[in-house]
């Protein structure tokens, strides 16, 4: 048996080399010592002793005692308001669940990081200002009620907010649960409560903090991220997914703080292990810096006083859970049970009372080592991201209330004698008989408190959060950059990407706009076409390219450059669609317009990062998210897990998205067209998405069977007559609706109805579901609220008129997307599409399989005209059987 090698078997020897560590540190320096250790491992490599990995510190804090920094502020002041922004923050979340039972809202997680809070938002984070960009701070989502709280003592949120908070829709107006700029535009600047896509964004943000610098495009050099994160939300794989991009881009630009208070929402986060050292070892390996702000300065003699260094041993053996009951026992219970393993700890603390030692204090609670380790992270300028681990105590201050307790992140309510615990803790001046009703308590403007604050504002050039758009709409770009694809493709076959590619290399080359094109790639370029931007345009590199190319014989070679301007992304969907939220805010963050076309396989993105595209609607971000690969039939033999018929649904749910399924060349440059005017001309909070297919066709000029704006307007708008079919007496008619490629099916469709079945169809594209159903709901609600006047008609209705001919629309999305126009149409409506899993197969065969293809559209129409009388049950068996079309095959949708 080998003894273990923590077992020392000779601590005269063992003392005999730390003293010598101790005269080279002594005489030397630290760097000395650094080295000779170095070499030291390198020697005992020599024998074969093994060295496991170990990425962890003892359990005490980084920054020991003698290397704190000078707390700069005014400590007592601090104090008073803090304790007022906690008192009113619990006031908010009780005074909201006492008037509405179950509107909710957080007091414990602010109540654990009140101090992390207010040490930054006093001493660190600079307001984004007309002048300068600030920092970017991502609140902990369930930290709002402290956030508003501060803003309400700065007299920036109304009492009558606060009355209202988690009541929006109150007269007056309330204050959003989470931190949510779509609804608070002027306040809150990140979303962040959907956990993990603060600490990823947070990583991204910093990244492309720099991206604008090695632009030239902003002077973000001064800017810094900071992300507050919970420790269980360090659960979710976004939260840790990008942590060694943050250390390969060097992103000294970047803090993480997460509160470690041990405790999740049901319970401890890792009970049975030790989430700080976890992080640590995970950061560290990752590259960070990792600064653990564990103890406050009632340890700080308890650790000096421990001579033999038994203090981290102890410490190394205790874990989560039980941490989590020492910190809610009696000053009696940590006596026994912590110190008294062992009787040289006891005497560490013999001269401590059973209450102070109920009260020691924890590092996350204390302004000075918060404010050193927050000091260290800035002035560290080492190449490396910092995370900070700070522990403190969920629910600190709530007493027999929640305190450390298990159930504190759902408690919202207080009683009346907790509700004095609490005043009394931390001074507040409210009467006994006031108490009761949980009163907000602002100190007037002439108070030492505000004015302190007005302070720190002045400081730190402005109030934070507080979100600006201090950028101006840009002018119209020249339409001759769209025009070239008017004419069409001159018989030669392209597909909707590549006329996107082609498009997209006029916009990066145009004078105006070009420089801001943010091209956003997850390692698909080359499937999209999209290399020969490589060359031309350059890969963003912050280091730029310390290597010869494999190919830098070739024309098109991988060129990678400090000012690139295409982020080549890698395999992560959801890291670029964090590119894309920074690349799409950044005419609020810093105040220039970045125009985002974010290329993706269309089946990886709604799909696998809706939540992500979610929080960028929320950010109102811009941009363009182009969804190529897209359409279940038209990406063919990929199968199942690629081929995306749900994309174009998904993304009607989204409220301020665009979303587009364009067939031709000129539809794509159209709307691309239109989106950058919407968006960056006349300045919009809405983003586009655009699904581009890889099936090439001969692409056919604008028609002009109708004026030009009328057709553009069309397209903009969700539909336009292609083609209108023959018009001959006693024919019977119908109309073809056809989006994206199965547009082409539509069209074979129709001549073929009127060659071989005497059928007139009219060929309608449809670009837009989403865009046709929206105007029309939106009609048919003004007419319910407007009885008495002039009925408003959609331009569904405005185009296809009154005529009851049946419509039967196909797409390469499923049938849902289509079939809530059927309400609005004057005819019978049928929609076919592509619902079910996909399959390996041919273009063809796939159509076949989703009856999607021409002749399952023949049909179908053949079968509408049977049911009005108009064609007889014959006709359209034969068409069945002409076409081979399985009949007794299992719905496709269920395959
Ligand atoms: C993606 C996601 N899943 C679940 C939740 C619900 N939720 C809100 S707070 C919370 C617990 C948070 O624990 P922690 O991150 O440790 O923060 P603390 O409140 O302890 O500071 C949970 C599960 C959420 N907001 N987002
Ligand atoms: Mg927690």
């Amino acid at each position: 048996m080998h003894k273990s090698i923590s077992t020392d078997i000779d601590p005269v020897e063992t003392r005999e080399w730390s003293e010598s560590l101790d005269a080279v540190v002594h005489h030397s320096g630290p760097q000395r010592a650094h080295y000779l250790l170095e070499q030291l491992r390198r020697h005992a490599h020599e024998y074969g002793i093994p060295f496991p990995i170990n990425a962890n510190t003892p359990y005490i804090n980084t920054i020991s005692r003698d290397r704190q920094h000078p707390y700069p502020g005014d400590r007592q002041i601090e104090r008073r308001i803090k304790s007022i922004i906690r008192w009113n923050a619990m006031c908010l979340v009780v005074r909201a669940n006492r008037r509405s039972a179950g509107i909710g809202g957080h007091i414990s997680t602010f109540a654990s990081s009140a101090t992390l809070f207010q040490v930054g938002l006093n001493h660190f984070f600079r307001a984004n200002t007309k002048e300068r960009s600030g920092d970017q701070i991502y609140f902990q989502g369930h930290a709002s009620p402290g956030i508003y709280s501060r803003a309400f003592m700065e007299g920036r949120i109304s009492m009558e907010q606060m009355y209202n908070f988690r009541r929006e829709l109150a007269d007056g107006g309330g204050l959003s649960s989470y931190p949510h700029p779509w609804l608070m535009p002027n306040f809150w600047e990140f979303p962040t409560v959907s956990m993990g896509l603060g600490p990823l964004s947070a990583i991204y943000q910093a990244r492309f903090n720099r991206y604008l610098l090695n632009r030239g495009l902003a002077d973000t050099d001064h800017c810094r991220v900071w992300a507050f994160l919970g420790d269980g939300e360090m659960d979710e794989p976004e939260s840790l997914g990008a942590i060694t991009l943050a250390s390969r881009e060097k992103l000294d630009n970047l803090t993480f703080i997460v509160n470690c208070n041990l405790q999740r929402l049901d319970g401890p986060v890792r009970g049975n292990g030790n989430v700080i050292q976890e992080l640590e070892a995970a950061f560290t390996g990752a590259g960070w810096n990792v600064i653990k702000v564990i103890w406050g300065d009632d340890w700080d003699p308890i650790f000096s006083a421990d001579e033999n260094n038994l203090l981290p041993g102890r410490m190394a053996n205790v874990v989560d859970g039980q941490w989590q009951r020492y910190s809610t026992g009696s000053g009696e219970y940590i006596r026994d049970h912590f110190f008294g393993t062992d009787p040289r700890l006891l005497k560490l603390v013999e001269n401590h009372t059973d209450d102070q030692l109920e009260h020691l204090r924890l590092g996350g609670h204390d302004p000075e080592k918060v404010y050193s380790a927050y000091k260290t992270a800035v002035e560290l300028q080492n190449e490396k991201p910092t995370v900070i681990l700070a522990r403190t105590i969920k629910g600190y201050g709530l007493g027999e209330a929640g305190e450390g307790k298990n159930i504190t992140h759902q408690q919202k309510k207080l009683n009346e004698e907790e509700m004095r615990e609490f005043r009394d803790r931390f001074d507040i001046p409210i009467t006994d008989k006031e108490l009761r009703d949980a009163p907000f308590y602002r100190p007037d403007e002439n108070s030492d408190e505000y004015q302190y604050l007005m302070d720190c504002q002045s400081r730190l050039g402005g109030p934070v959060p507080a979100r600006f758009v201090h950028s101006s709409p840009i002018e119209k770009p020249s339409p001759k950059l769209f025009e070239e694809f008017n004419k069409g493709s001159n018989g030669r076959e392209v597909s909707t990407t590549m006329a996107f590619v082609r498009l997209l290399s006029r916009l990066l080359g145009d004078k105006q706009i070009g420089s801001n094109i943010v091209p956003i790639i997850p390692d698909e370029a080359r499937t999209f076409g999209m290399e020969s931007l490589f060359q031309k345009h350059g890969i963003y590199a912050h280091g730029g390219q310390k290597y010869d190319p494999v190919d830098s014989h070739t024309l098109l070679y991988y060129r990678e450059e400090k000012n690139g301007q295409i982020l080549e992304e890698g395999i992560t969907e959801a890291g670029a669609m964090a590119s894309f939220t920074a690349a799409g805010t950044a005419y609020a963050t810093h105040g220039v317009n970045m125009i985002p076309f974010y290329t993706y396989y269309s089946m990886f993105g709604f799909q696998r990062v809706g939540d992500s595209i979610w929080a960028a609607a929320d950010q109102r971000a811009k941009g363009f998210l182009m969804g190529a690969t897209a359409g279940r039939t038209t990406l063919a033999g990929e199968g199942l897990q690629h081929q995306d018929g749900n994309s174009q649904l998904m993304a009607t749910l989204v409220p301020n998205i665009y979303a587009y399924d364009p067939a031709f060349a000129y539809e794509l440059a159209t709307l691309i067209e239109d989106g950058i005017e919407r968006m960056y001309v006349n300045y919009e909070d809405v983003f586009y998405y655009i699904t581009i297919g890889n099936e090439p066709y001969v692409m056919p000029a604008m028609p002009d069977h109708l004026p030009e704006a009328e057709l553009r307007n069309g397209i903009v708008r969700g539909m336009y007559l292609y083609k209108a079919g023959p018009r001959k007496k006693d024919q019977p008619r119908v109309h073809l609706f056809g989006s994206g490629a199965i547009l082409n099916e539509a069209i074979r469709a129709a001549e073929a109805l009127e060659a071989s079945y005497n059928v007139s169809a009219d060929v309608w594209s449809v670009t837009s579901y989403q865009q046709l159903y929206r105007d029309a709901k939106s009609c048919e609600r003004w007419n319910r609220l407007h009885p008495d006047q002039k009925p408003r008609v959609s331009h569904f209705r405005t185009i296809l008129g009154n005529d009851d001919y049946p419509i039967i629309s196909a797409s390469d999305y499923v049938r849902g997307l289509a079939e809530p126009m059927s309400r609005f149409a004057p005819g019978p409506f049928v929609a076919l599409g592509t619902d079910g899993f996909g399959r390996s197969e041919a273009r063809e065969d796939l159509r076949r399989f989703f009856e999607v293809d021409a002749e399952s559209i023949i049909v179908a129409a053949l079968h509408s005209l049977l049911e009005r009388g108009e064609a007889d049950a014959a006709l359209v068996q034969d068409a069945i059987k002409s076409f081979g079309i399985q009949t007794e095959s299992a719905d496709p949708w269920l395959r």
